[in-house]
């Protein structure tokens, strides 16, 4: 097996893209990944706990992709599928881990970058002898035998379908519908600086491959339950500015999101509002977690932060522009220490403009 890490070839002959650019199209490993895969019988599929729509639609189109070559899919998430995501084509092939080991011949891991961010009952759960991975976090730590990374991509999703279309792999309506939210959430709606040419020719080929992208938007944009407002109306009375205004931040305590009756799920999206202030360069988000970790969101909005960076000092990671981790400590001491750090980061990188 050959299985190389981030190695990237030109590959626009075969998607016959023009890309006057040159921008190197994501795809080469995935024929090495396919070639691994092609021996296991019964794969299983993983994304990392608390998934996002990229987690979730990369996840259930693989499963497709894995089921219509005749293998044998199991698909889990440490968290399930969020209820706002039970629209997605396919849905049911999501489980959670079971109660006892399971055997498989392959696991194929997506969309997440350390091991830790499978969950611990996940881990326990799974046994294979084969561990792959298709992933487009800058901070994964490769701990699969078997990697295809690249940190470019704006998300698994379009790695995947990149991977389809090169391959000439048939991609169903429904395989077309999850890559579609894969590739619309994590490029916060083809507005992030990750969204390229080659995301609007993929996400062309995956509408004529059948997506509805009316109905599929209004079951991404429009349809909140009326909880999540509440919950905005309250980040927002408590949103404060540091450094100039420069930093926005918020926090959810445990008791607040009780009283509030909020899913773990309700609180994405917060943050975007924070980093949608004009003199806002950095969006910190504070959640207390129910076993009293406190869980640091950040977003990025230019390299005065590199919040992947930023957040691996905690022992966290993610994307330069967007990246989180899990704190130990009460929510005001995490808060207070973040807030100081990252002033003290933004200060040096503004000053040596
Ligand atoms: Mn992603």
């Amino acid at each position: 097996m050959h299985c190389n890490t981030n190695d990237l070839t030109l590959l626009k002959d075969s998607l016959s893209i023009s890309d006057p650019m040159g921008d190197l199209l994501e795809g080469n490993s995935f024929s090495e990944i396919h070639e691994a895969l092609a021996k296991a019988s019964r794969i299983l599929i993983v994304s990392h706990a608390r998934p996002d729509g990229d987690a979730l639609g990369s996840t259930l189109a693989a499963a497709m992709w894995l089921q219509n070559e005749g293998h044998v899919i199991t698909a889990w998430n440490e968290d399930g599928l969020p209820e706002k995501f039970s629209y997605l084509p396919g849905a049911s092939l999501l489980g959670k881990p079971t109660e006892q080991v399971e055997y498989f011949d392959a696991v194929l891991v997506l969309d997440t970058a350390s091991k830790n961010r499978l969950g611990e009952t996940l881990l326990a759960r799974a046994r294979a002898p084969l561990w792959v991975a298709i992933d487009h976090h800058v901070s994964n730590e490769q701990f699969t035998e078997c990697n295809w990374i690249e940190p470019r991509a704006p998300a698994t999703g379009q790695m995947l379908a990149a991977g389809f279309l090169m391959q000439g792999i048939p991609i169903t309506p429904e395989m077309a519908t999850n890559l579609y939210v894969a590739i619309a959430t994590d490029t916060g709606s083809f507005q992030y600086h990750k969204t390229s040419a080659q995301t609007f020719e993929i996400v062309a080929k995956l509408i004529r491959a059948g997506v509805n992208v009316g109905q599929i938007s209004q079951e991404i944009y429009a349809s909140q339950p009326r909880r999540r407002f509440e919950l905005f109306k309250h980040a927002l009375v408590h949103t404060q500015f540091s450094a100039d205004n420069r930093i926005a931040s918020t926090s959810l305590s445990r008791t607040q999101a009780i009283a509030l009756g909020i899913s773990p799920e309700d609180t994405e999206g917060i943050i975007d509002t924070l980093r949608s202030i004009k003199e806002v360069l950095v969006a910190a988000f504070f959640e207390e977690l129910p076993d009293g970790r406190i869980r640091l969101s950040l977003r990025s909005k230019n390299h005065s932060l590199d919040a992947s960076a930023f957040c691996q000092y905690y022992g966290g990671g993610g994307h330069d522009m967007a990246a989180g981790a899990s704190i130990a400590g009460s929510l005001e001491f995490v808060q207070t220490n973040v807030l100081e750090r990252l002033a003290k980061v933004l200060n040096i990188t503004l000053t040596s403009y």
